[in-house]
Order: structure tokens, then sequence, then C-alpha cells
């Protein structure tokens, strides 16, 4: 089996009864598995909420270590679409000319760093400095400030010991008051600046909602986008002809990004709460319990996608859920997808070939689910 493959736990479950179950520090989960339940029950907000206690859509739950609710991500319609209108057009930024341009400089430094070592340890000394350093782009401020989230590590709720880290938690929750109360005495062009300024149906977002904004932009898109850039990375290392064949053709450069989305699926799946008496595959869920939209299980459903467990570079039907689905997909798709694109394109031009040395996955267990959603480490070679 080649290191960059990626295997698909849920479809024996997924074709036999079309639902899997697991525990979650004692609040249970019953995880919808094919593309159609998943879309079905995501399209259902007023049935499978959100807006549930601020943690507990996460999976694991974040109910312990946190209590502010992040925004829009944990708020239904028709609330979550007067906050979402609010930051919208500052996450559709990275299509600006002068935006690529800035994350094709952060891209080239990365990949020039990794090709003057004799080997990286590809989480730790790429994908969470190219995600740091990148962030900066969205928030607007100086590139000097990605040092400090670099120190955070791969994600800001978990640390190697512990699944959910409170201490951890608090150095963000403490770095952004922080800043919050930096850019209220002084006003900038920063994305704090920018919250503090902003309001929703003609009120001010309160201190609380931009938190909830940060904590959203910090922890949704880190571990994701480090396990997409890491994934890649392996990808090409081992498929040096698809990165031959996407210069050769260009044009099919966005839909390999799709496609490894797709096959990646760097978030596994996203919870909701019921709100009332319903079932998933006619199985009984009730009121106040947990169901998950299990998108990586959804995107190698063999109804909807040929060859599922292919990466199939110009795949042309494409409707994966891996940036969600419906009012919630993904705030910072054009972003995730912009860093991509860029990254591609600097292999193309930089990169002659990438050795894998030695590698240790990163699993992550399900219920009685064991599924591989990139890496604890990876040392490759950049040539
Ligand atoms: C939450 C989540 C959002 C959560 C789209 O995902 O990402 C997780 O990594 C965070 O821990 O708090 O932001």
């Amino acid at each position: 089996m080649k290191k960059s493959e990626i295997s698909d736990p849920f479809e024996k479950a997924r074709l036999e009864k079309g639902f899997g179950e697991m525990d979650d520090q004692n609040d249970p989960v019953v995880m919808a598995l094919r593309h159609k339940d998943v879309r079905r029950c995501a399209h259902n907000w007023k049935t499978f909420q959100s807006g549930a206690e601020p943690g507990r859509i996460v999976i694991p739950s974040e109910v312990n270590i946190r209590d502010i609710r992040q925004i829009p991500f944990e708020l239904d319609p028709p609330m979550h679409g007067d906050y979402r209108a609010v930051v919208e057009k500052w996450f559709k930024r990275p299509l600006e000319a002068n935006y690529e341009a800035g994350l094709k400089c952060i891209i080239d430094g990365v990949v020039d760093e990794a090709l003057a070592k004799s080997s990286v340890e590809a989480i730790e000394e790429f994908s969470l400095v190219l995600q740091s350093r990148a962030l900066t782009l969205l928030f607007n401020v100086p590139f000097e400030e990605s040092e400090t989230w670099i120190s955070w590590g791969t994600h800001v709720f978990r640390s190697k010991d512990s699944a959910l880290d409170a201490d951890k938690a608090n150095i963000l929750y403490d770095y952004i008051d922080n800043k919050i109360a930096e850019s209220e005495k002084n006003p900038g062009q920063d994305f704090y600046s920018v919250l503090l300024a902003s309001d929703v149906n003609g009120k001010k977002l309160t201190k609380e909602e931009i938190k909830g904004v940060l904590m959203l932009t910090f922890a949704g898109g880190r571990d994701t986008v480090i396990n997409a850039v890491t994934n890649s990375i392996a990808y090409f290392a081992e498929h040096p002809k698809s990165l031959e064949r996407l210069k050769n053709e260009p044009e099919l450069i966005n839909f390999a990004i799709e496609e490894l989305i797709r096959y990646f699926s760097p978030l596994t799946q996203m919870g909701r709460v019921a709100t009332e008496d319903t079932q998933v595959c006619e199985h009984a869920i009730k009121a106040d319990s947990r169901i998950s939209l299990n998108w990586a299980s959804a995107n190698r459903d063999a109804t909807v996608f040929e060859n599922p467990n292919e990466v199939v570079l110009d795949r042309k039907m494409n409707p994966h859920v891996a940036f969600g689905f419906g009012t919630h997909n993904c705030l910072g798709a054009t972003h995730a997808r912009q860093i991509l694109k860029v990254l591609i394109n600097t292999l193309i031009e930089k990169v002659k070939s990438i050795e894998i040395i030695d590698a240790k996955e990163n699993i992550e267990t399900l219920g009685e689910f064991k599924r591989k959603v990139g890496f604890d480490s990876i040392n490759v070679k950049f040539n």
C-alpha cells in the first residue's frame, strides 16, 4: 500500500445499513454515511441543528473546553446568514490578485526552504509553517505574527497527549483578547479592526461574537489545511506523473484540486444535534442526541463517484462534500483552494521529485472505524 493512500473504512457499513455509531465522551453519535443522506441531513437544519450548546457539534465534542459560540459555524438560519454576510466578503479576498501574489511569495519561500534542507518533517516544518504564514494574509496582519501561531502547533485545542487540552485553548483565548484590545486602541486594516467596526442588522458585534468569529478562523482551517497540504505532498511524491500531467495540462489544475480534496476529505465529519425525534436511514434518533455528517464516507459513495477510491485528476462530475454542504459550507474554502492551487503551481515550477523517507500515519478511531486522515509525522526530501 502506498503511503499516500487513504482507504475508506466506512464502505461496508455504508452499503449494508447506511449509518455507523460511535461514542464520544458519553455523548454518542450516529453517523450518516451515504452521500444522499449526508446532503439531506445537512440541508435539514431545522431538525439537525448547528446552534446547539457551543462545542457540541464538533467531534470530539469541545463542550468541556470552550463556551464561546463559534460564528457563523454554530448558528442556524436565519441568524447564520446574517452573521455570515458580515464576513463573507472578507473571506473571498483570496481571489484578489494581490492576495494570490502574497500567497505565491509565501509558498515560494516555504518550498525554497524545504529544497535547501537535506530533508524536512513535512507537518511541522512545511505544512504548519505554510498554513500559519498564509493565515497572516487572511487576517491582514504582519507576516511575523505567524511565528507565534507556529508555536501553537498543529491544533489549537489538541496536543500530543490530550485530545482536548484546556491549557492550550487558554493560550488562544488570551491571545484573541489581547489582539481585540490592541485593535480597539489602534484600529487598522486587520481582521480584528474590521470585526470591531462591523455590525449585523444595524447592531455592532459584541466582544463575545467577535471572539467567536476569530476562534473559528484560527481553529477551523488549521489541522484541515495542514492535512490537505501534507497529503498533497505525499500524493505527488508517489505520483510524479500526476505533477507532470498538471504541468502539461494546466487546465486540469482546478479539477485536480477538487479531486484531491474529495479524496483526502481533511475533515472526516461534523456533528449536528437533533431538535426532535427523527431518523437517519431508518435508525431512530432521539431529540437532543447527536448525528454526524460523515463527509469522508459520502465522498467515497460509489453510487455518486465512479472509482471512488482512486484519485482521478480530471474527474469532471465531482459533487464532493469535503467542504460541507448547504448553508454551512466552509467559509474558508476560497482560501484553502487558493493555497492548493499556488502550492501545485509552485511544485510544478520548482520541484523535480519528492521522496518520502518515513511516515507515521494519523489514524482517527471512530467507534468500530479507523480512518487515516493524514500523518503524525512524515519526513520527505524535496529534489
Ligand atoms: C471548529 C471546527 C470547525 C473546532 C469546520 O471545522 O474545527 C475544529 O478543528 C475546531 O477544533 O473548534 O472550529
